[in-house]
């Protein structure tokens, strides 16, 4: 039976392995294969005068890169990764790669992104990139079970609405049949009207669909959010749980993928709870002491006014406490003080990280906001008819997997995060 490749070690007699082929070196009576599968690799070593010639005529025709069956004996060995190797006394090419290959899984030569991505399937097979998808994964799983431990609801919303909910950025339309349809920017609407269903407390891992026209290391056309909304909550509850998951997920990472971590050369802080929660106020003021390009109130906040108060900041943080007018409508203003509403971010030194509030739940006042912001009420009245039949009050947010995969690991673009982004130019592979 094979083994994965991690689990030879010099303790086994004999053993069975299938991989690629990711080294070959021939030192004339002496050589070499490195193979490798996504748990690691292994050196097969091949001393000329005790190979069968069978084998030694097999392993002349392999490539790079070929998929591989070997069976062999196991040698303690300190010279060969993980201090083991194989001897054959079995060798099979079960798939022979074409050469030259497109793109060098053993990067010896470092390429280019979109060289990377035109041949994704074979830039995954480095260990480094495969260990950035290991974590991902691992990332989503310790999130889905840590808020269903909090009795939240796994939802699937459509990605194909009739209306846009987050403004700012462009929609896709997409051809429905005779009616005008698009791309959802976010499952907001819906989930909200999951808290008028009596949910209580719902979230999704989904796509989320914004026709940026820019082409910047942090947005893609295509990305994945993790939404959550609650009933009966406000802002702060909201941004407690957000809070608590991050770190969850940090520490889950930390004690899950020790491998992929040193991998990746990572070695991961887990961030520290209560994260600092600054007003909008507060945040435009550190900003303008050392940027150039002064915030005025009322202004979202530049790449550079982010940098300069994630440089103060130092860690996790959040900026509560947001002029109304640039938050969307579904944002609660303040009773007392209306300029201002009941939203936050999460920010990660480098970026945003999520956004939420909480949400007007009174009918009239949506009405309002809505009529405010220059948009028609009518494209929402699936939405509004919720709110007047027994609407509770009810936060949430969205925090973008892309983003929290890239700020873990600190990758310099967004699309180390992604198996197969969509940007401004990329629609295959
Ligand atoms: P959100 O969409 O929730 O606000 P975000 O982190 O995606 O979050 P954006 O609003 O897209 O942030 O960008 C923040 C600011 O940076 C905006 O003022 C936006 O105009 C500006 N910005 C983003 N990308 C670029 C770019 N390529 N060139 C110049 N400005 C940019
Ligand atoms: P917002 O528009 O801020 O909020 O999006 C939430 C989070 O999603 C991520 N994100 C993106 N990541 C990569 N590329 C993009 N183009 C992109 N756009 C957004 C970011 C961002 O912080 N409905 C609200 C959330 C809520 O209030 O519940 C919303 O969509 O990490």
């Amino acid at each position: 039976m094979r083994l994965p490749i991690r689990a030879v070690t010099p303790e086994i007699e004999s053993a069975e392995i299938v991989g690629w082929v990711h080294e070959v070196r021939d030192l004339g009576g002496l050589s070499f294969f490195l193979i490798r599968d996504r748990t690691g690799i292994i050196q097969v070593t091949m001393p000329k005068k005790n190979v069968p010639a069978e084998i030694l005529e097999v392993a002349r025709s392999v490539s790079r890169e070929s998929v591989v069956r070997v069976r062999g004996s196991v040698k303690a060995i300190d010279k060969a990764p993980g201090g083991r190797e194989i001897v054959p006394d079995y060798l099979e090419i079960i798939n022979l790669a074409e050469t030259p290959l497109p793109l060098d899984v053993v990067e010896k030569v470092p390429a280019d992104m979109d060289t990377r991505l035109d041949s994704r399937f074979l830039d995954a097979r480095k260990p480094r990139v495969r260990a950035i998808f290991f974590i991902r994964s691992a990332l989503t799983c310790a999130a889905t079970e840590f808020l269903a431990s909090r009795g939240c609801i796994n939802i699937t919303t459509p990605k194909i609405v009739a209306a846009a909910t987050e403004g700012g950025t462009e929609l896709f339309p997409i051809a429905y049949f005779e009616k005008e349809a698009f791309l959802n920017q976010s499952p907001q609407l819906y989930k909200q009207m999951l808290m008028a269903a009596g949910f209580e407390a719902v979230f999704e891992i989904g796509p989320i669909f914004r026709a940026e026209e820019h082409n910047t290391v942090r947005h893609l056309n295509e990305a994945t959010s993790l939404d959550i909304e609650v009933s009966f909550a406000d802002h702060n509850d909201v941004m407690g749980l957000l809070e608590d998951l991050i770190v969850h997920i940090y520490g889950s990472v930390a004690k899950n993928c020790a491998d992929d971590l040193a991998e990746i050369g990572i070695d991961l802080a887990i961030p520290e709870r209560p994260f600092p929660r600054i007003p909008y106020l507060e945040a435009i003021e550190i900003a303008n002491r050392s940027i150039e390009e002064k915030i005025s109130f009322g202004d979202d906040l530049t790449p550079a006014a982010e940098r300069a108060i994630g440089e103060s900041m130092g860690g996790h943080y959040f900026i509560v406490d947001w002029p109304t007018d640039i938050r969307p409508y579904y944002a609660m203003p303040y009773p007392d003080r209306p300029a201002f509403c009941k939203a936050f971010d999460l920010m990660h030194p480098r970026m945003e990280l999520a956004s939420g509030a909480q949400r007007i739940h009174d009918h009239d006042l949506l009405v309002e906001r809505i009529r405010a912001k220059g948009l028609s009420t009518e494209s929402f009245e699936f939405y509004l008819r919720t709110f007047r039949y027994g609407m509770p009050p009810h936060a949430g947010w969205g925090l973008g997997i892309e983003r929290l995969v890239m700020t873990m690991l600190d990758l310099s673009n967004i699309r180390e995060a992604v198996l197969f982004p969509r940007d401004r130019h990329r629609l295959t592979p």
